[in-house]
């Protein structure tokens, strides 16, 4: 059969504008390579399906092309698939704009955000013929066998007689090593940016692709729904299925890996098995990864930094152990000192630290306290995101009972806890707070750790236009804060 697979990009993480907003500057779009569709792009062909993968973020391929080019093949079904609450929108925008050019092609939406609102997606948006909850790879193959009798295939969110049917969910897989290496040949990606302005997940000019060696955490962080979607259970690929993909990179040219893994420092049995075999296997490309900071993998720092690990992401949100008992985060600050530093001490060359504010019940002396101890920790770089409620997370239900949100009315919305949440402190004190937080953390690296400084600069020219790394340095004092992206999907009111 013939399958085409889309990935949804929400326009403010893409900006394919020919003039930058920073002259000079020469990111083309902050994403990474849509792996859910090339996962299951590869799934498909090995079982002898043909599949056309489209990007939203791809100058060449706009909405109007896509449209016309499933008017030319006819595909039997068009995938559609996106990650989060703010790509929704644009989901669903495409969905009527195909509908209204093709009235009988099947359209199935499927990743995180549909998987947990299937329901509710497929009431509000009738133009979607299926909606898939949870792993695709065998759920893909299983709706192509039964298109026209869905009521067989589990993990569907379908309808009949206008009525919403939910078959039964799929077991969980734990086989992941049965399913073939993602399809990254079978789509154009040249106007993908390695490294994300915002987050700069790796420095390096060698061509860059993402993997996953993981799904899933077993953790119950107040904002997050992983969890929910994984069942709060941990699968993974052995640490031989995960060498043979890193070789395969390897051959195919590519110098520099990012592991999209949910929790990738869990078990340092792998861990230890994929350094020495990256060893043995003589694998030079470079790769980054994110991980707790109370990971019982920190003695494996050193190794893999051998292995070539050149980026460590820790999510650490906050400097006040009250916060990060607030957020059910079950670490300490004291696990975080000696993270991070085991892990500039190992020589990992770039260990980023995560960190949210405007957190419910979060004083200023708190926030001031983060930005404080994000300053005397050995990180190169960071990020401190308001923190935002997305459904399905432990917060967003906490919410629900405080009579703060209408599960109802506002299941597609997603929100600044400051917006919402009187306990947090109102959001132009956040604002304020953290600009001065730069501030003082520019000045505290500058004096106290010139050479890490230096180090880090220097690096940014040998990866970045100047006027990036400018753009990087202020941003955080700039109105509005976020580079403003050319948007090619119009943007639609919530
Ligand atoms: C990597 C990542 C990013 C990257 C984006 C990567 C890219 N391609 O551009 C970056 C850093 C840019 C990013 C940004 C954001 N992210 Co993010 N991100 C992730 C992360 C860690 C991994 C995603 C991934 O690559 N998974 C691996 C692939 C293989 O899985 P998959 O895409 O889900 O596909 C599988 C199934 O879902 C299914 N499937 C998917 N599509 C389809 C379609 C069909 C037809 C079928 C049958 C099946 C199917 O089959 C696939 C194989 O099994 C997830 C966590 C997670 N586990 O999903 C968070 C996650 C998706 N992100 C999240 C959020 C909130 C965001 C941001 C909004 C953060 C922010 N405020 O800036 C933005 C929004 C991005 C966007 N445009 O939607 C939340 C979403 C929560 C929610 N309800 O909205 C998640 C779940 C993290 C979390 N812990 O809560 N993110």
């Amino acid at each position: 059969m013939n399958v085409f697979l889309i990935y949804i990009r929400d326009p403010q993480f893409f900006s394919v504008s020919p003039e930058p907003v920073v002259p000079g500057a020469k990111v083309k779009i902050i994403g990474m390579p849509p792996i859910g569709i090339m996962s299951l792009s590869a799934v498909l062909k090995r079982s002898g399906h043909r599949c056309t993968m489209f990007d939203q973020a791809n100058p060449a391929t706009p909405d109007a092309v896509i449209i016309e080019e499933i008017a030319r093949q006819k595909p039997d079904l068009v995938g559609i698939s996106f990650l989060s609450t703010t790509s929704y929108p644009y989901a669903k925008t495409l969905v009527k704009k195909i509908r209204s050019a093709d009235k009988g092609v099947p359209l199935a939406f499927g990743g995180v955000y549909a998987s947990l609102n299937a329901g509710l997606i497929k009431e509000q948006c009738p133009e979607v013929t299926f909606v898939c909850r949870g792993d695709g790879e065998e759920l893909i193959l299983d709706l192509l066998s039964h298109l026209g009798d869905p009521a067989k295939v589990a993990g569907l969110t379908w309808s009949q007689n206008a009525r919403v049917m939910h078959n039964p969910d799929r077991p969980l897989n734990f086989n992941l090593d049965q399913w073939p290496f993602p399809d990254r040949e079978g789509m154009p990606l040249e106007y993908v940016e390695s490294m994300p302005l915002d987050v700069p997940v790796i420095m390096s000019k060698k061509r860059f692709t993402v993997m996953q060696t993981s799904r899933g955490c077993p953790c119950a962080c107040a904002y997050c729904n992983i969890p929910t979607f994984g069942q709060r259970k941990w699968r993974y690929r052995s640490a031989r299925h995960v060498l043979d993909e890193l070789a395969h990179l390897q051959e195919l040219g590519y110098g520099v890996v990012y592991f999209v893994d949910d929790n990738f420092l869990l078990q340092p049995k792998r861990i230890e098995e994929i350094c020495r075999g990256v060893h043995d296997m003589n694998i030079t490309l470079e790769w980054g990864c994110e991980g707790r900071v109370d990971s019982v993998a920190q003695h494996l720092f050193p190794i893999m930094a051998r292995a070539n690990c050149r980026s460590l992401m820790f999510g650490i949100e906050s400097g006040s152990q009250r916060v990060l008992d607030r957020l059910n985060k079950k670490q300490t600050l004291d696990q975080i000192r000696r993270a991070v530093s085991d892990a500039k001490k190992a020589g990992i060359r770039l260990v980023h630290g995560f960190f949210v504010v405007g957190v419910p019940d979060e004083k200023i002396e708190d926030i001031r306290a983060t930005f404080d101890f994000a300053a005397r920790i050995k990180l190169d770089t960071y990020s401190f995101n308001r923190l935002c409620v997305y459904r399905t997370t432990p917060l967003w239900d906490e919410y629900v009972k405080r009579g703060l949100i209408d599960d109802a009315a506002d299941w597609e919305k997603y929100f600044k806890c400051s917006d919402i949440d009187p306990t947090c402190l109102p959001g132009e004190v956040i604002n304020r707070e953290r600009k001065n937080g730069f501030s003082r953390i520019f000045a505290y690296k500058l004096t106290h750790y010139p050479i890490q400084t230096l180090l880090l600069v220097m690096r940014l020219t040998r990866y970045m236009a100047f006027g990036d790394i400018v753009y990087l340095i202020f941003k955080p004092f700039l109105k509005g804060n976020r580079r403003v992206p050319v948007q090619q999907v119009p943007p639609i009111k919530p």
